[in-house]
């Protein structure tokens, strides 16, 4: 039998003979078809004179490459065109964009997450997360926490071009074929392992770290003469899409916490584009996450680019993180 490919899944997703929404499955095969345009500039790069700064600031400051700007404008555009996305709000636009009225969804995404690995060919990916549309004026019909969330997923453009999606009742990936471009399912139900052996972490920030996650990555180096018994491997490739997508397929916990740096800051990334969709696919696979108080997916956003403290993965890592954070 040959493997499904994206739209022979979304016309039997949980495999008991009913198809998934008719919008949902229209938005999706976009949001691919997006991921398809996005991951031929990336793999062109220079000889697309794709490459480098846009010479633009983003609404958090940041430096925008100009592959932040085109994966932006391409996904703005495919959100007008299916018609079922009432307003689209980007990790790239100060505001969210009213776009088809009384149209049932919401978009969230960050085009390109990774920036500052664009430049040096290593992988990158395309975040996005769906929310029931609600009335309301500008970013206030965005703010539900990330349990509302109807679909949620990235598109890795790495060695090969992978697409991972949750619509909430277990999580599948699809890779691209580049000389078909269709999306062939590859992963029909990813599982998180339980135990791991490897976190990831931007180990530079340790002077910053608040007390428990300093006390979580000490028993993590102390390997096997320590409290927890084994050694730890590490990896950090600064892209959240590449190393939560590890984690899919092997195990892990990935923190990028809090930090004394800009105390007044929650964290580095962001609840709307980043952390939600992370968490809903990790808790749908059987791990868990955590922003240091709650998990991730009952915070209760007050700001459509407001930051938090993120930690996921392995469940027995995050209760393990959880811990530390009680005493
Ligand atoms: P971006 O959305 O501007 O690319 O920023 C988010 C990225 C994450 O993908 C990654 O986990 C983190 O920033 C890396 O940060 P650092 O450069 O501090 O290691
Ligand atoms: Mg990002």
């Amino acid at each position: 039998m040959t493997a499904p490919t994206l739209r022979e899944y979304l016309a039997n997703p949980k495999a008991d003979g009913n198809p998934a929404p008719r919008e949902l499955s229209v938005l999706i095969e976009a949001i691919s078809d997006s991921c398809r345009t996005i991951s031929y500039l990336v793999s062109r790069g220079a000889l697309a004179d794709v490459l480098g700064s846009a010479g633009t600031g983003n609404v958090q400051g940041e430096e925008q490459k100009q592959l932040d700007v085109l994966a932006n404008d391409e996904l703005m555009a495919m959100a007008k065109a299916t018609g079922v996305i009432a307003a689209a709000a980007s990790e790239e636009e100060d505001d969210a964009r009213p776009i088809t009225p009384d149209a049932p969804y919401l978009l969230l995404f960050d085009p390109l997450d990774g920036s500052s690995n664009i430049d040096v060919n290593v992988s990158i990916g395309t975040i996005f997360s769906v929310l029931p549309a609600k009335a309301g004026e500008c970013a206030a019909p965005f703010l539900q926490t990330g349990r509302n969330q109807v679909a949620a997923g990235y598109c890795v453009y790495g060695p090969q071009t992978t697409l991972v999606l949750t619509l909430g009742s277990g999580v599948v990936a699809f890779t691209m074929d580049p000389p078909t471009g269709q999306w062939v399912q590859t992963s029909a139900m990813i599982g998180i392992p339980e135990k791991t052996k490897e976190f990831s972490i931007n180990m530079s920030n340790m002077r910053h770290w608040a007390d428990p996650v300093r006390a979580y990555i000490d028993e993590c180096l102390a390997g096997e003469t320590g409290v927890r018994a084994k050694n730890f491997n590490m990896r950090w490739i600064a892209s959240m899409v590449a190393d939560v997508h590890r984690i899919l397929s092997r195990g892990g916990v990935f923190l990028y916490p809090w930090d004394k740096r800009d105390p007044g800051k929650p964290g580095k990334l962001r609840l709307m584009y980043e952390a939600n969709p992370m968490s809903l696919l990790v808790e749908q696979a059987g791990g868990k996450s955590f922003d240091g108080k709650l998990q991730i997916l009952d915070v209760q956003p007050t700001d459509l680019h407001q930051r938090v403290s993120v930690m996921l993965g392995s469940k027995e890592e995050v209760e393990r993180l959880e811990l530390l954070h009680r005493v």
